[in-house]
């Protein structure tokens, strides 16, 4: 053995004993020693054991930071840094182990202490600091850039709260505060050499010689703390570094000897708000002004962190917009051209021009969404009270923008309106607010401040150029790209389930793990009927898991042999998953009509949140509740049907669920979901879709065959066709008896214990504007259900699909949707 092949080995030893070392300390430091043989209980061992990680991972985050800092002073490196109110990071621990190479190492030490280590991890609480799929996105991108080795830095807020916690009364969603430190945080490291201050307020000093300065009223700052994510195959690691906000000033000392503690402390408590929540009800007008000052406060403290390092490494300004790219992770940091234009003319002295080319060299933004309601537009008012020299910046990016815009297409006054930073008030502005009220468009500053704009699936990027950004797009013809999104394979396919990992390992070998295309060579076997043996058995022990775990939560016991259909997102009502309950709703009355039929079991599985002001689709949780309810106590169904809400959606969550389901649900009306991600995680475990020709889907069917997926309904120009012909929803109903007996028997009350008022709302919106469409994708919908079932039933044939499924999915690792942004967004090469 050579002593080059020796040396991984011996730092493998060395990581285990600093690690056993490590765990040692923190497990006496909470008073268990050997001596006392006290036995550790699983949260103790938890704490322990990251704790123990994270000193490991602070070594190689030392290194990593060194290799940047030496490759940036040389401007060697473009390093990225990804803006984003949302990290849904999930758990740690285990994907931290699998990096380090330690599970083992970890499960021998529990056993030690009588605890098996799934037990253990299940203990750590989600980090849920998100609230969708934009937020799981940033997550798994920080993982590719550890993967890649990327020099890069994703920053956000360390909220206190995260997403809340949903809890089920009564069949309808109640929130709860999801106070995920409260056993306080092993994994981060807070720096509190970082500093910053962010004002708020104040007003706008002329000085003699004509230059501005803000003298904010509110003084808060800053602290970061930091996050490593570790690379698998390499040393390397990325940081999610995440800012707390803090009052400037102390309490009020002659307030609180008055007694007025109180008023000593007011202004702590509001900068303290800050951090308490991701997404502070924005129903209203104080939610609203919280939630625009965490977005300028996440956005204040990155940037001025990132210049302050820039300086650090080459001294000087110059090159900062070569040096480094700013990412805006949809509109949510869109103030970062502003605020950085203020720190480069105000604070440091640049002209005009050079803080424009740097900007512009620097930043680049995605957007997630086409829904016009979802883009954001902030009232000037709320500019002129909290953030006036960030208005007066908006004001001239606009002012030296609408003046190019007017040589360029003389004339066109009416292209000037619709294009501008600021929306008059004055027109409908198709967002349903605030007429009357000026606004700062959000997208149109990113847009106009950024060298690239990308959509997230080949379709929405498309529809984006067409729709929502048609104008930029002519003003701007080079700007605009596509970046299909993907997922990372080490948690959604090798930390979710080791079972179907070793299968792959055994047949293709272990590539794939870092190459995903290495998943092609799945290809060929779907035509070996062992394999496909071993695929169903690997999928029924997920069952049993996702069963058990079923039956734990909710005391329901499903059939795991039954076909597992499922659908887990935020709920909304563009991703229909009142479609879905529909379907179950005509399953079972076909059921009931016939109960000799040779049925296909299904178990349909739904979750997800409602975001709290969102009264639909909080009906559409508990019509839910309510249809699960009447199938479970209905003798006549037996275990061919059971409906299954299973509560607080989250990424651990996912994490069990999807390796167990058989059909994945992905049926957005076409052209509203802008890529979706589960979609790739459940193809990756091996359901199949049953999906609309929507976001991402499509790119799949293209990926392993369209006759491959379940597709049905309406395409998006024949989602336009139909609109502007005039959809009658009504009439779809009246002609479809299958239809109108499941309308019926919800307006009647049927699953409401005879309340016909309690959906008469969700039923109205069905038969009047039936805005997504779902009367008429039914039939079609039905028919594919029915081709599901029929698959269902040649087991070897469902397998075969789903091995071509698996090979793929090769295309939709995150490492390959990083490799993009690096060439077509981040790269000095993409500045031209
Ligand atoms: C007003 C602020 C706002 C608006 C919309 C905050 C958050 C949102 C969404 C929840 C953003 C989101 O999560 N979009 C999703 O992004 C994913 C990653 O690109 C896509 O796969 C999903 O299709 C898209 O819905």
């Amino acid at each position: 053995m050579t002593t080059a092949s020796l040396a991984p080995a011996v730092a493998a030893t060395d990581a285990r004993a600093a690690f056993q070392h490590a765990l040692r300390r923190e497990l006496h430091a909470s008073g268990v020693t050997a001596q006392t043989a006290t036995i550790a209980t699983a949260p103790l061992l938890m704490r322990a054991a990251a704790a123990a990680c994270r000193e490991l991972l602070g070594q190689r985050w030392a290194d990593t930071q060194a290799a940047d800092a030496v490759r940036g002073a040389r401007a060697e490196v473009r390093r990225v840094h990804y803006l984003s109110m949302e990290f849904l990071m999930g758990r740690a621990l285990g994907n931290a182990l699998a990096a380090l190479k330690l599970d083992d190492t970890l499960r021998e030490a529990f056993a030690a202490q009588g605890q098996s280590l799934p037990d253990v991890l299940e203990r750590e609480p989600d980090a849920a600091l998100g609230n969708g799929g934009l937020g799981r996105l940033a997550a798994c991108f920080l993982d590719s850039f550890a993967e890649l080795g990327l020099p890069s830095f994703g920053y956000g807020l360390r909220y206190q709260y995260g997403m809340f916690a949903q809890g089920i009364q009564d069949g309808r969603q109640v929130e709860a505060p999801d106070d995920w430190l409260a056993l306080g945080n092993p994994w981060e490291v807070m720096r509190p050499e970082l500093r910053y201050p962010v004002g708020f307020g104040g007003h706008v000093e002329v000085r003699a010689d004509g230059s501005r300065r803000w003298m904010p009223a509110e003084a808060l700052v800053a602290t970061a703390y930091d996050f490593i994510v570790p690379a698998h195959h390499s040393a390397r690691v990325s940081t999610l570094r995440q800012w707390h906000a803090q009052a400037a000033a102390p309490i009020d000392f002659a307030a609180f000897c008055r007694g007025e503690h109180h008023a000593a402390a007011a202004h702590r408590v509001a900068a303290d708000a800050l951090n308490w929540v991701l997404y502070p009800d924005d129903s209203t007008e104080s939610g609203r002004t919280l939630r625009l000052k965490q977005e300028a406060f996440l956005v204040s403290a990155s940037l001025q962190d990132l210049i302050a390092r820039h300086l650090r490494e080459t001294g000087s300004l110059q090159g900062l917009g070569r040096a480094n790219a700013i990412h805006l992770n949809d509109t949510h940091p869109a103030l970062a051209p502003a605020e950085l234009m203020r720190l480069l003319l105000d604070d440091h002295g640049l002209s005009w021009d050079e803080a424009w080319a740097i900007t512009r060299e620097a930043v680049s933004y995605t957007n997630h969404t086409l829904m016009p309601e979802a883009l954001e537009t902030w009232p000037v008012r709320m500019f002129e009270a909290l953030l006036p020299r960030h208005l007066e910046l908006i004001y001239e990016i606009n002012r030296r923008f609408l003046d190019d815009v007017a040589l360029r297409f003389p004339g066109d006054v009416a292209l000037l309106r619709r294009v501008s930073l600021i929306d008059e008030g004055q027109g409908e502005d198709g967002n349903g607010h605030g007429h009357g009220e000026r606004r700062v468009r959000m997208a149109a500053l990113s847009i106009v401040a950024s060298h690239r704009v990308n959509g997230v699936a080949a379709l929405h990027s498309e529809l984006m150029v067409q729709t929502i950004f048609a104008d930029y797009a002519r003003i701007f013809p080079c700007r605009f790209h596509n970046v299909t999104n993907g997922v990372t394979p080490r948690r959604w396919l090798q930390q979710a389930n080791p079972a179907l990992s070793a299968l792959l390992d055994a047949r293709i070998g272990t590539g794939w793990r870092q190459r995903l295309d290495e998943l092609e060579r799945v290809k060929p076997l779907a035509a070996d009927v062992e394999f496909g043996e071993q695929l169903q058995a690997v999928k029924r022990a997920n069952k049993l898991r996702l069963a058990a775990r079923i039956q734990r939560e909710l005391g329901v016991a499903v059939n795991v042999d039954s076909l597992f259909d499922v659908q887990i997102k935020r709920i909304h009502e563009y991703k229909r998953q009142l479609l879905n309950v529909l379907h179950v709703i005509s399953r079972y009355q076909a059921i009931v009509a016939n109960p000799d039929g040779d049925w296909v079991p299904r178990t349909v599985v739904i979750a997800g949140k409602a975001a709290s002001a969102y009264v639909t689709a909080k009906s559409i949780i508990q019509l839910t509740h309510d249809v699960a309810r009447v199938i479970a106590s209905d003798p006549r169904v037996g275990d061919r049907l059971r409906l299954v809400f299973l509560p607080n959606y989250g990424v651990s969550l996912a994490e069990t669920i999807i390796p167990a389901a058989d059909l994945s649900e992905q049926i957005s009306t076409a052209g509203t979901e802008a890529s979706g991600t589960g979609n790739m995680k459940f193809a990756l475990n091996g359901a199949l879709t049953i999906g609309t020709w929507d976001g991402a889907n499509i790119e799949m069917a293209q990926a392993f065959g369209e006759r491959n997926m379940f597709t049905f309904g309406l395409r998006t120009e024949q989602v336009d066709a139909l609109k502007r012909a005039g959809y009658e929803p009504r009439q779809v109903v009246e002609q479809n008896p299958t239809l109108r007996a499941v309308i019926d028997a919800i307006a009647r009350g049927d699953f409401s214990q005879g309340d016909a008022g309690r959906y008469r709302a969700l039923v109205d919106k069905l038969l009047g504007e039936d805005v997504y469409l779902l009367m008429a994708d039914f039939a079609d919908y039905l028919r594919a259900q029915a081709e599901v079932d029929t698959l269902f039933r040649d087991r070897q044939a469902w397998a075969a699909r789903v091995a071509l499924n698996i090979a793929g999915m090769g295309m939709f690792s995150s490492d390959r949707t990083i490799e993009e942004y690096i060439d077509r967004v981040w790269s000095v090469k993409s500045l031209g």
